[in-house]
C-alpha cells in the first residue's frame, strides 16, 4: 500500500522518515507528484490545516495521505506564531526573518515559555479525516543557537535540556519532539485502521 506525505518542506519529511515506522508502506511525498498545486494553508488553526492538505492530496492522488501541521507557540505572545508560524514576518520570509521578529518581540520580556505543537491528519479515500496531535514544551533563548534541524529550531530549548532543538543531534529532536509525539500516536491509529478496527 502507498501513503503520501503532504509536504514540501525536505527538512521535516526528512524527519517524518527517521520517526515514522511504515511498516512496510510504500512512501511517496508531496514531491513525487509536482502537478497538484500547492494546498493553499488558510485554516485558522493547526487542525484546519492539517485536515485540508492531507484531503487535498488525498483528493488529489487518490491515495491514503498523512499531512503536518505545526507551530510554534509563545505564552508572552498570546500563542502566536501559532498557525502563522510560516509567514509570520511576511510574504515570502525566510526562516531568519521570523527568528529575528521572534527575537525582536520577546525583547525585554521575562516570559519566555512556548510550545511546539504537531497536528497529524490521515486521510483515506472515501473516509472523514482523522487528527492527533504532540507538542513539547520549551523556553525561547535570546540568541540563535545551532545548525540543525530548520524554523524556528535554533531559539527554542526543550524542558531538560540546556541545548536548542538545532544543537541537539537529530536523533534526540526525533525522540522527543511535537511531531516524534504526534507521529507515535499516528502510528496507533494508521495500525487501527489497516485493522479495521
Ligand atoms: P508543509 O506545509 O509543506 O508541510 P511548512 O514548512 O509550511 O511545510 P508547517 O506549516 O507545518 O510546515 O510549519 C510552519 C512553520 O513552523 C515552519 O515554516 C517552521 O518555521 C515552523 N516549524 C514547524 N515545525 C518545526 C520544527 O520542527 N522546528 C522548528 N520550526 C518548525
Amino acid at each position: 500500500m502507498k501513503l503520501v506525505i503532504a509536504t514540501r518542506n525536505a527538512r521535516k519529511l526528512e524527519e517524518i522518515h527517521a520517526i515514522f515506522n511504515f511498516q512496510g508502506l510504500e512512501v511517496c511525498s508531496a514531491f513525487d507528484f509536482p502537478h497538484i498545486p500547492d494546498v493553499v494553508e488558510d485554516g485558522d488553526t493547526l487542525e484546519a490545516n492539517a485536515i485540508k492538505k492531507a484531503v487535498e492530496i488525498c483528493n488529489a492522488t487518490g491515495l491514503p495521505t498523512l499531512a503536518d501541521d505545526s507551530g510554534l507557540e509563545v505564552e508572552a505572545l498570546n500563542g502566536e506564531p501559532g498557525v502563522y508560524s510560516a509567514r509570520w514576518s511576511g510574504e515570502g520570509c525566510t526562516y531568519a526573518d521570523n527568528n529575528a521578529k521572534l527575537l525582536r518581540e520577546l525583547a525585554g520580556k521575562t516570559n519566555r515559555r512556548a510550545q511546539f505543537r504537531t497536528v497529524i491528519a490521515l486521510a483515506l479515500p472515501g473516509e472523514r479525516p482523522l487528527t492527533v496531535e504532540g507538542a513539547v514544551k520549551g523556553t525561547i533563548i535570546d540568541e540563535l543557537r545551532g545548525e540543525q534541524g530548520f524554523g524556528y529550531d535554533p531559539l527554542f530549548m526543550p524542558d531538560g535540556y540546556n541545548q536548542t532543538f538545532a544543537e541537539l543531534p537529530a536523533e534526540v529532536k526525533n525522540k522527543i519532539s511535537h511531531r516524534a509525539r504526534a507521529l507515535n500516536a499516528a502510528s496507533n491509529v494508521w495500525t487501527q485502521l489497516r485493522c479495521g478496527t
